[in-house]
């Protein structure tokens, strides 16, 4: 069939080119695109959930490659993740920390490899200057101040002279935990009615938000006047227990939550919470324009909280909009 050198030649090259293809090893899309590596801590929450989503559609929208890990609530699974992304050599790294420390190594070697690394959601605690580009995510402190100047407006309109609160926290040593605590006992702080009977810790999750929930209620019964809890889930998986022992959330017992995922609009608009301090899972569109500017080598901002409401009974519920996550 082949009728001179010339076409043996350009079969021979075709071969070869098929066969040095067949052993190789992953590499970087020939598409010149930029590549984020994202590592997501878990998808304990709605929240997780809806945050994972945003991000996945602004990478589509922006045209940024995405590698994207999800840790399942385990440092160590982000750790090695970022390690992946260094390897891979995508051009950033950016990753939402579980909890604050313990990412000095990890950071150094992405620093090393002159991969810029932004924070998405939670911040970290570090000695060392200059191991993050920035922090794209919430003002976790002002949130928890939020949530308690509602409280003390909810405390001057019932007339409360005494107001029990407990605490159901989310992930120890995690930036929202820590913050949102804060926020809302320096505020609280300043009034003399308040009085917290206890903190426990819920992970952010709906299973441990139940199980807090019956422990505060056989220790504390009726002179609960407040759940403040961290998370929407949380808040979630308190309420039936709390209907179980006979009270009603929302009238027994004033309920303040975080997030302002649906599910939980949806029992504030029923009565059943009092307050939702909104915390925006939408960060996708501010990190795809922070990796573009990073990789153009432009300066960015070291700090993007993203702008929150609050809903609570004092507004009309029935006004709000479905919100996405
Ligand atoms: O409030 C919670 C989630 O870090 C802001 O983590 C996030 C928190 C959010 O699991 O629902």
């Amino acid at each position: 069939m082949i009728k001179n050198g010339k076409y043996l030649l350009l079969v021979l090259f075709v071969l070869a080119g098929l066969l040095a293809g067949c052993g190789d090893k992953p590499e970087k899309p020939k598409d010149p695109r930029l590549l984020l590596g994202f590592s997501q801590l878990g998808s304990e929450s709605a929240w997780r959930i809806g945050n994972t989503r945003d991000i996945e559609t602004q990478a589509d929208l922006y045209g940024v490659g995405l590698m994207l890990e999800n840790a399942n609530q385990k440092q160590e699974n982000q750790i090695a993740a970022i390690r992946r992304f260094i390897a891979y050599k995508v051009d950033v790294i950016a990753f939402s920390p579980i909890v604050e420390e313990g990412w000095d190594n990890v950071l150094l070697e992405a620093k090393n490899a002159g991969i810029p690394v932004i924070l998405v959601d939670r911040d970290i605690k570090t000695e060392r200057e200059g191991l993050t580009a920035c922090l794209i995510g919430s003002d976790f402190y002002k949130e928890g101040v939020m949530a308690a100047e509602y409280l003390i407006r909810k405390a001057d309109a019932l007339d409360l002279e005494e107001v029990n609160i407990v605490e159901i926290t989310g992930t120890e040593n995690s930036t929202p935990m820590r913050q949102r605590q804060a926020g809302f006992m320096d505020t609280i702080g300043k009034d003399e009615r308040m009085k917290v009977l206890t903190s426990v810790n819920g992970d952010f999750l709906k299973s441990r938000g139940a199980e807090c929930m019956r422990q505060l209620l056989s220790s504390f019964g009726r002179k609960i006047d407040v759940v403040f809890s961290h998370n929407d889930e949380m808040t979630l998986g308190a309420l039936p227990e709390i209907e179980r022992a006979g009270l009603k959330p929302g009238r027994d017992i004033i309920i303040i939550s975080i997030d302002g995922g649906q599910d939980a609009i949806d029992v504030l608009k029923q009565g059943k919470i009092n307050c939702v301090v909104e915390c925006t899972p939408k960060l996708g569109r501010a990190l795809m324009e922070t990796v573009i500017k990073l990789k153009a080598g432009e300066e960015v901002a070291e700090v993007i909280h993203p702008e929150e409401a609050i809903f609570t009974d004092e507004q009309n519920t029935a006004g709000i909009a479905p919100r996405g996550y």
